[in-house]
């Protein structure tokens, strides 16, 4: 896959209907075909008219220095870019090679150490999620002191810009559930924590 423009939609690391019972396949088709997909054709558009030292920077330098850019670029691709990077780490977030529900190695014990347990940092997320009002994700992330934060983010908004590592997400647009839950988004994100790959995030976190 490339780092940089032209970018490629990266492929699923399951199977479309891995994540069943919880995510449907007909929804993980949509979600990353049409929707990441989709993405990543504007982040494409948007870079091949602009300026050529933008066209090597990986998604993370473009969510980073797209703030500097003027606009319209700066919007285009900020959103794109954003809109790549979070469905990127969504669908690397999850896994149908479910060995555990539970948190392991060094993230477990920083989520204990900033949440208390692992049960209060999923209250905590979940009513993030549940609140974030339209469109969204909500994150779990790292800060610069290795300390553990939730929020949730409109849009295509990406904590990179607040100097915030992602650990993990979950996408709360409603594509993300509609075709399955309706209108159910406390639905989804209790099916969604059975899905969540924690070897994943751990890896995220010690990086
Ligand atoms: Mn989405």
């Amino acid at each position: 896959m490339n780092e940089h423009y032209p970018f490629e939609l990266a492929p699923l690391p399951y199977p479309a209907n891995g994540l069943e019972p919880y995510i449907d396949e007909q929804t993980v088709l949509l979600h990353h075909n049409a929707h990441q997909g989709g993405y990543v054709k504007k982040l494409n558009a948007a870079l091949e008219c602009a300026p050529d030292p933008l066209k090597c920077l990986s998604l993370e330098q473009l969510i980073v220095n797209a703030p500097m850019l003027p606009l319209p670029s700066r919007r285009e691709i900020l959103q794109n870019a954003g809109g790549v990077y979070a469905h990127e780490l969504y669908f690397d977030g999850m896994t149908d090679f479910r060995t555990s529900t539970l948190p392991v190695g060094e993230l477990a014990c920083a989520i204990d150490r900033c949440f208390g347990s692992y049960q209060a940092m999923k209250k905590e997320i979940t009513k993030i999620a549940l609140s974030q009002f339209g469109s969204g994700w909500a994150w779990l992330v790292c800060c610069s002191n290795g300390n553990l934060q939730i929020l949730s983010t409109p849009n295509q908004e990406i904590p990179l810009t607040m100097g915030l590592r992602p650990i993990l997400v979950v996408d709360v647009w409603e594509h993300a559930y509609y075709l399955k839950y309706y209108n159910k988004r406390t639905d989804y994100i209790a099916s969604w924590w059975n899905l969540v790959d924690w070897g994943f995030a751990n890896l995220n976190y010690i990086q």
